[in-house]
């Protein structure tokens, strides 16, 4: 039995941060990170079943057709996403009543549909970019064990030789297949570089003293075999890594918003975030 303090439930019985119950959740599951955006994906849906939150963590749940959906706001960040993540499986592999891990467990879909900043010139402000493989240079795995495979493997190799600046080891993750294939089959594919940090994480100085100056031409230039970063963001490499250790399918889809190289920002950022909700509710 999983006592108290680790399986936290409010007073109604939902789960302590997402405030949901388990029949409130549906399989699939859309995360995002502003709050505000909840309401953006789920004005598509045709039927909206419940709204409910807490904190930085909103949830619509409904239909697209009779596809039932939950889309979900996590917040910014790794620390978020290992609350979001633990909750969200708790919500289906955990029996509540009992609070034992159920005999049978249930395999997620869990697509995020992010903003992110390209690295790479040949990736375009206004872009959709998959991420196949996230790269993570928070702390979060420190805590966890996932398993790896031959080629995550070698990219870590890589990254620690290249980046000996960083005193935590990189973790890498891969996007779930099945996923991969549904949603991102005709989209441009990279390698996500998920920062701890909005500014000196992702190589910007506006009064501040960085210890790594020139991150962005470093993460630009690295290259392993036909892998390379692609662009920064801060939640997918920690959505694929405990989504890989759970077992569910996880896929980032990332609303390129700035060129890091060029220096420029979009100047219709919202745009881009409409098409690639659109694009995601269209084949999920
Ligand atoms: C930073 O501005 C935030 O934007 C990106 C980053 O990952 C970080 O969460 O994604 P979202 O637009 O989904 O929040």
């Amino acid at each position: 039995m999983i006592n108290n303090s680790e399986l936290i439930l409010n007073s109604d019985g939902s789960i302590y941060h997402l405030n949901l119950l388990p029949e409130d959740l549906a399989d699939t599951i859309i995360t995002v990170g502003d709050p505000d955006r909840v309401a953006k994906v789920s004005k598509y849906f045709d039927r909206i079943e419940l709204k409910k939150g807490k904190r930085e963590f909103i949830t619509h749940t409904g239909y697209i057709g009779t596809k039932r959906l939950s889309v979900i706001s996590t917040g910014i960040g790794t620390d978020n996403i290992d609350i979001v993540l633990n909750e969200l499986d708790a919500l289906v592999n955990i029996d509540f009543q009992h609070k034992e891990v159920k005999s049978e467990l249930t395999s997620l879909d869990i697509v995020r549909i992010g903003t992110s900043g390209a690295v790479q010139t040949d990736v375009e402000m206004g872009s959709i970019l998959a991420s196949e493989y996230g790269v993570g240079f928070d702390a979060l795995m420190q805590f966890y064990q996932k398993p790896y495979d031959e080629i995550e493997l070698n990219i870590q190799q890589a990254l620690i030789r290249y980046f000996p600046q960083l005193s935590l080891k990189p973790y890498v993750a891969g996007a779930g297949e099945r996923l991969l294939d549904r949603i991102a089959f005709d989209l441009p594919k990279g390698m996500t570089l998920t920062a701890p940090g909005f500014y000196a994480p992702q190589g910007r100085c506006l009064r501040s003293d960085n210890t790594i100056p020139d991150l962005i031409p470093l993460v630009n230039s690295f290259k392993h075999n036909n892998f390379r970063l692609t662009n920064l963001e801060m939640e997918t490499a920690g959505i694929y890594a405990l989504a890989k250790m759970f077992g569910h399918q996880a896929l980032s889809i990332n609303a390129i918003l700035a060129s890091r190289v060029a220096g420029e920002f979009s100047p219709n950022p919202e745009a881009v975030v409409e098409k690639a909700i659109q694009l995601v509710l269209e084949r999920i």
